[in-house]
């Protein structure tokens, strides 16, 4: 069969506002492990990946002629995902549309309000999605047999049971960029070390329980391992075939299995690997100790990424991020004084929180040797105990919720946070959050950090012109 993937457009000046031309162009992971799995099973397939094409969609496709179109969606690209639907159910009526990804995962009911979703895909999409290709081809199954799969019949919306997780990863084959130009792709300047990225994930799942975080049911908490040979594999294959000089790593929890982490590392030295590519990955501060992070460095690790979320224990308690201030400060000091360069990103607007608390929080960070620091707003989306929260609160509607406020940067959009603690008001939290991220900006170390990447003019050109896009997104001018 000749299936479509598509990762549709974002609109992402929604999102991220004035700071939207400096934010990442990241592959489609999930679709080029879904592209590459069906591929194995001799199917023919495409990824139009709206970030970065250059032919007209509606040109491609009338070319193509797919038989099965399976859409991406997280709740960013949610309205966008009904209207692409729309237009392609009017040219290929006959045509099955599939959507996968995270808002789905937890609210397949959402896109029955539309009649050109046939089906939804829960959680880990590989198998379901090659026992639908077998379905549509051959009849061979009933839906109601395919497990993690929505749809609805006569009227009624049918959830079939949850599909068990692959248990051995490494089953799966490299993810299929080859299907898509590498170089359309790259990470936000302050994450820039230079050369062409690849994007990898080793592990799946993660045990922690964050009241914010929405991966649980896409792959479950149950933490799975890729073999090192098979993470080996890929690495190598990235540096033949596409000369990279840097990945990121963008497992949940990059360092969980100690052992296997300098397992890895010793493999990166022992492969020279290290020598040419530098990486950065994100891990808990309560995971670290100095032998693992000297060993981190010497493989080429350059950035390792916290989620701090907060700079006062009542918070970090309520959210169950189950990480101290006395974790924070010596995971945060001892990636600094290993030479790695430590990031950490911060939720303002917690349950719970008061103005103080936002304050110390974002004082916290400054007093942080942290190199970068990312401030979002809490946001709930669907699957969170967060969206409990929030529902129960009456912030949020079970039905006839606007997908767009679900952004974590609400300050630079024409959106209100989609959550505010008690007593607190919109205004004042976007105004927290542009404070927090320019403030950030102004310490010598982060300068210093800044100046120290510059290598070429261009290299120059390119941060001179995201500072001035940053400091004018940040400018403090929030409606009351
Ligand atoms: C890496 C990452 C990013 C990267 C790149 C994303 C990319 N291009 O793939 C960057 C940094 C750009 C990013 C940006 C954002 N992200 Co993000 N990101 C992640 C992260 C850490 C990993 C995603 C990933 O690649 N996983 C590995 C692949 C294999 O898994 P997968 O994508 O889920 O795909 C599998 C299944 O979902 C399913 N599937 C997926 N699509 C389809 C399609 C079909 C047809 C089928 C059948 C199945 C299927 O099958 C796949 C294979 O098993 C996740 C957290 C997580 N652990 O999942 C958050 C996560 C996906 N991001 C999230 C968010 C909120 C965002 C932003 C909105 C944040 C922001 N304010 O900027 C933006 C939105 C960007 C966008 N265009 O939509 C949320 C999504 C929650 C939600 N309900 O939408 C997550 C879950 C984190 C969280 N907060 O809990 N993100």
């Amino acid at each position: 069969m000749k299936i479509l993937f598509i990762n549709p457009p974002y609109d992402i000046e929604n999102y991220y506002g004035k700071l939207s031309k400096i934010a990442f162009v990241f592959p489609p992971m999930g679709l080029m492990c879904l592209a590459s799995y069906v591929r194995e099973h001799r199917h023919q397939v495409y990824i139009y990946d709206f970030q970065t094409e250059d032919q007209d969609f509606f040109e491609f496709i009338k070319n193509f002629q797919p038989d099965l179109v399976g859409i991406s969606c997280q709740t960013a690209l949610f309205y966008n995902t009904i209207k692409l639907s729309k237009k392609i159910k009017q040219e290929f009526s006959k045509v099955p549309i599939i959507i996968g990804g995270s808002h789905g995962s937890y609210r397949p009911q959402d896109f029955f309000e539309s009649p050109n979703i046939n089906l939804v895909v829960r959680g880990e999409g590989e198998i379901t999605l090659l026992e639908l290709i077998n379905y549509y081809r051959f009849g061979n199954k009933k839906l109601k047999d395919i497990k993690g799969i929505s749809f609805k019949q006569n009227g009624k919306i049918i959830n079939n049971p949850h599909r068990e997780l692959i248990s051995d990863l490494d089953t799966l084959p490299i993810p299929a960029i080859d299907l898509l130009d590498m170089k359309k792709y790259h990470v936000s300047p302050d994450n820039y070390l230079g050369g062409q990225v690849a994007m990898m994930n080793t592990t799946r799942g993660c045990p922690f329980n964050c009241i914010f975080c929405a991966c649980k049911l896409a792959f479950n908490k149950t933490y799975r391992a890729r073999s090192l040979d098979n993470v080996f594999r890929e690495i190598k294959y990235y540096i033949d075939n596409y000369q990279i000089s840097e990945i990121y790593f963008i497992d949940d929890s990059f360092a969980l299995d100690r052992t296997r982490t300098i397992k890895f590392c010793n493999r990166m030295i022992e492969t020279g690997y290290n020598k040419k590519v530098l990486w950065w990955c994100q891990t808990r501060v309560d995971l670290l100790d100095e032998e693992m992070l000297k060993k981190m460095h010497q493989a080429g690790c350059r950035i390792l990424s916290f989620g701090i979320e907060s700079g006062v224990q009542k918070l970090l308690n309520i959210i169950s991020k189950k990480i101290t201030i006395k974790q924070i400060k010596y995971g945060v000091k001892l990636a600094r004084k290993t030479g790695l360069e430590p990031r950490g990103s911060f939720i303002l607007g917690l349950p719970e929180e008061t103005f103080l608390d936002s304050l110390k929080t974002i004082f916290f960070a400054l007093s942080l040797p942290l190199i970068r620091a990312k401030f979002g707003l809490a946001t709930p989306y669907p699957g969170t105990k967060l969206w409990d929260i929030a529902l129960a609160e009456g912030q949020v509607r079970e039905n006839g919720e606007n997908w767009n406020r679900f952004s974590q940067m609400a300050a630079y959009t024409k959106y209100n946070p989609p959550y505010l603690p008690r007593g607190r008001k919109a205004w004042e939290l976007k105004m927290l959050q542009k404070f927090a991220n320019i403030i950030f900006y102004f310490k010598p170390i982060v300068i210093i950090s800044f100046l120290k990447r510059i290598k070429t003019f261009d290299d120059f050109k390119y941060f001179l012109k995201s500072a001035f896009i940053m400091f004018r997104g940040s400018i403090i001018k929030v409606k009351k």
